[in-house]
């Protein structure tokens, strides 16, 4: 009885009766609290927005539950945990994503629908949370996913960025840049952690005293910002296990600018107070190039010291010794943006926790894992010498000391080739002297990952050569994949029921492998009905976003042509739009008899440019430029539409990828590291019209040749192509056409001339002429499969089944084994 003393734990038990029920009426009664007690609104009356706020804090107070239970469990095992450093996330909405891996999708939609409202009318309310740009971004996400439901004991690290990518608003098929006030309304997904916090240092000089390498030195910072840690639980799948995503915003420091106050200064103390905040505002809003910025180097500085700081607060809560810290922490870059990581530690082990250079290094040598995303010697990241040195002037030392170590140890084993020399150093002597942040990476890194084979091939055998010849076994390669649980499951529920259906089981959502069980029933005629019939209500739903935004009404009988992406010269949307108007002449110069024949083409192009980036923007234009011409011709009526998808981002592509019938993945062959959209719309059903380039090398040996359209230059012959210049020859159905465009067909004539001249008289770099004829085919061969509608089925049906090998899951599971050396620690509730 209450009455006798009780334990805490006892009365907690007696109080809260165990979990949180999921009965409708439990379910109902929470969502109701929320309404009233956390949105302040009536029960009695509240709109859809503040349903929402109400589910998804209901949702919430299930992840919380769980995520405190996966939290004490890893506490108590002490597993090695991997730390997972990324700039990017593209997260996109929770809400539907946290039901299913919940398992409480069906229950809340029935509790909701006797409330009077939709779960997914409610989901829509939901804005995406864009912290990162394309495909780099949302591989984290989906390896957070992974990383959850395979019961991986892993912590993702990253600046809480309040804006996140842009909007992307067309204005007469010009884009504009917009900011994304995602914020504005709340974020019920995440969880401020006021308590958890770190003061991150910048600027200052590093003093004389205890000169001692052994010792270390003392860094006397200048300024100061607080680094408060906002928690987002990551659901696994068929696990209680949840994760941590751990978001790091800036808020001004009460030791920040102290000066300033002491010398009456109150105004503009403030203000520098507020600029603090600067440090977690934005994302840079390109994916493959970065010239040396503060602010940006800042942003990474800013989210590597608190996550550093972090690590190692929760390593010593259970060790005493750093020789243990390589056993229990495997510290992943995911690309060189989060390398400044190695400084870091390596600062805090020799002067803060006084280890000694060369233990020091040993841990280092350890811990740290790299992937690099990039192919071209021009993505790769670079530091000036004097911004680093300013910003971070001991962080400048330990740099310039491992290598000058490292160089000494290079010269013994590779004798004085000063070019090769020059190559490997981190610290680049040149106009701008800079640190290769990849250098540092591969040296510091027990183990280096390229993204696909090919890209793979490409590091060993060009970009880091020096450096695969000197240590071979660090280099390996983890094709990437996404998660089937957001890219079937949440995005297209109609298939993820048919295939449960057809394999009689929904084990392939937790284990992909039983995907492939579908190859037996591929030519199946009742499953040809439902497949079909799934692509129908698809394209339905896609037809109608494409109606409620732009007004065109599309036939349902077309097929639909789908390359949504970052514009970028190399993935060659260009190319695309060039083949549309190739097909729109086409139809012009046909008689009746011919157009009875032509396959309908609803051709889809969506993407978002760097904004400083002329050219793609460019491209964008052209492509409405173009789109406006076709789509009111009614001479060519459903033949031929194209219509551009502005603002794609995560939940635009859940809409567009279920309803493709054919995606295209154009990049000339060796400039796409892996490409991760083809892996989506593989696993939707999707053909694909592709070049032989990164990750599709292995979808082919997947999916068969003959149930793809491939077409182009392969990467070994790319360079011979671009060496005959202005000799290399080129179609006269493409020189037709980029007349066309020179001469002011789709008006804009001076506009696109700049478009026109960068791939004719030897400058097109990107081999848009040379590859345009055997494109044309590979389009040509699309329409003829297209029209043998069960062919057509079938081949979509082994594309989904041969799709298993570009889940996360794989990728993951590869990572944990052969570079993080982690297990499984599963939460036993
Ligand atoms: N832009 C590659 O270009 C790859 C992803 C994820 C990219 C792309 O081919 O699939 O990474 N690279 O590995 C970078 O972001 C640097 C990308 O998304």
């Amino acid at each position: 009885s209450f009455g006798e003393k009780k334990s805490k734990v006892e009365r907690i038990f007696e109080l809260m009766d165990g979990f949180l029920k999921n009965d409708p009426t439990s379910l109902q009664n929470d969502i109701l609290h929320h309404v009233e007690y956390t949105v302040a609104r009536s029960r009695f009356s509240f709109d859809d927005f503040e349903a929402y706020q109400a589910l998804a804090h209901s949702v919430r107070d299930r992840l919380i539950e769980r995520w405190h239970d996966t939290q004490m469990h890893f506490k108590r095992k002490d597993p090695k945990r991997i730390y997972f450093l990324s700039l990017e996330f593209l997260m996109g909405r929770s809400l539907s994503n946290s039901v299913i891996n919940l398992g409480i999708r069906d229950q809340f939609a029935d509790a909701l629908s006797q409330l009077g409202f939709e779960l997914e009318v409610l989901a829509e309310q939901e804005g995406d949370a864009a912290l990162g740009n394309g495909g780099l971004a949302r591989l984290s996400a989906c390896q957070m996913d992974s990383l959850a439901t395979l019961d991986y004991p892993a912590v993702g690290y990253d600046y809480a960025n309040q804006y996140g990518l842009f909007r992307q608003v067309i204005l007469d098929g010009f884009q504009h840049e917009h900011l994304d006030f995602w914020l504005n309304f709340g974020n019920p997904w995440e969880i401020e952690r006021v308590h958890v916090t770190y003061p991150v240092k910048f600027y200052g000089t590093v003093t004389d005293e205890l000169l001692n390498e052994e010792n270390g030195k003392v860094w006397v910072p200048k300024r100061t910002v607080e680094a408060v840690a906002y928690d987002n639980p990551i659901p696994g799948y068929g696990t209680r296990n949840t994760i941590n995503l751990r978001l790091w915003a800036a808020k001004p420091s009460d030791q920040h600018n102290m000066e300033s106050y002491n010398t009456g200064d109150y105004i503009n103390a403030v203000v520098e107070r507020q600029r603090a905040e600067n440090i977690s505002s934005i994302l840079y809003p390109d994916d493959r190039s970065y010239q040396g910025k503060e602010l940006r180097l800042k942003q990474q500085y800013f989210f590597v010291s608190a996550s550093v700081q972090d690590i190692i607060r929760r390593f010593k809560d259970a060790h005493s010794t750093f020789d243990d810290f390589p056993e229990k922490v495997a510290l992943h870059l995911n690309d060189t943006h989060p390398s400044l990581a190695i400084a870091e530690v390596m600062r805090v082990l020799v002067d803060e926790e006084h280890l000694g250079w060369n233990r020091a290094w040993n841990i280092i040598c350890n811990v740290f894992t790299f992937t690099t995303h990039t192919v071209s010697p021009e993505g790769l990241e670079k530091i000036p010498v004097d911004l680093l040195g300013s910003l971070l002037p001991r962080h400048l030392q330990i740099i310039y000391d491992i290598n000058f170590k490292f160089v000494e140890e290079l010269k013994k084993r590779i004798g004085l080739d000063y070019n090769r020399l020059a190559r490997m150093s981190i610290v680049e002597e040149g106009a701008v002297k800079s640190i290769q942040m990849a250098n540092l990476s591969i040296l510091c890194s027990h183990t280096v990952n390229g993204v696909s084979r090919v890209h793979s091939k490409l590091l060993t055998t060009k970009l880091f050569k020096d450096f695969y010849e000197l240590w071979p076994e660090k280099f390996q390669y983890k094709t990437n994949g996404v998660t089937q649980r957001r890219w079937i499951v949440v995005s297209n529920p109609s298939l993820c029921a048919l295939i449960s259906k057809w394999l009689g089981t929904e084990d392939w959502i937790r284990d992909i492998d039983h995907l492939i069980g579908l190859r037996e029933h591929a030519a199946n005629g009742e499953l040809h009905q439902e497949w079909k019939m799934v692509k129908k209500v698809n394209k339905i739903r896609l037809a109608e976003y494409i109606e409620a935004m732009s007004g065109l009404k599309v036939s349902l009988d077309a097929m639909f042509d789908v390359q949504t992406k970052r514009i970028h010269e190399y993935k060659r949307q260009l190319l695309n739009i060039l083949g549309i108007i190739h097909r729109y002449d086409c139809i012009k110069n046909m008689d009746k008899n011919d157009r009875i024949k032509v396959v309908p083409r609803v051709c889809i192009i969506g993407g978002k440019a760097a904004p400083g980036y002329e050219t793609a923007k460019k491209i964008i234009k052209l492509c409405h430029a173009v789109a406006e011409k076709i789509n009111n011709d009614s001479d060519i009526g459903d033949l031929l539409k194209l219509v551009f998808i502005p603002d794609y981002n995560v939940s635009v592509a859940e809409l567009v990828i279920p309803g493709a019938d054919i995606s295209q993945h154009l990049s000339t062959a060796g400039h796409e590291a892996s490409g991760t959209g083809s892996m989506k719309f593989l696993m939707n059903g999707c053909l694909l019209l592709a070049t032989v380039d990164g990750s599709t090398v292995e979808i082919i040996e997947e999916i068969g040749e003959d149930n793809m359209f491939l077409f182009g230059a392969k990467v070994h012959e790319v360079s011979a192509l671009r060496e005959k210049g202005p000799a290399l020859k080129v179609p006269l159905q493409f020189s037709r056409v980029v007349r066309m465009v020179r001469d002011g067909y789709f008006g804009f004539k001076d506009y696109f001339k700049s478009l026109c001249d960068n791939i004719e008289g030897g400058q097109d770099y990107y081999l848009l002429g040379a590859d345009f004829t055997s494109y044309l085919e590979a389009q040509a061969a699309a329409d003829k499969a297209y029209v043998d509608q069960e062919r057509w089925t079938e081949m979509s049906i082994l594309s989904t089944a041969g799709s298993g090998r570009f889940s996360s899951d794989r990728t993951v599971e590869e990572y944990a084994q052969k570079t993080w050396g982690i297990q499984p620690c599963r939460c036993p509730f």
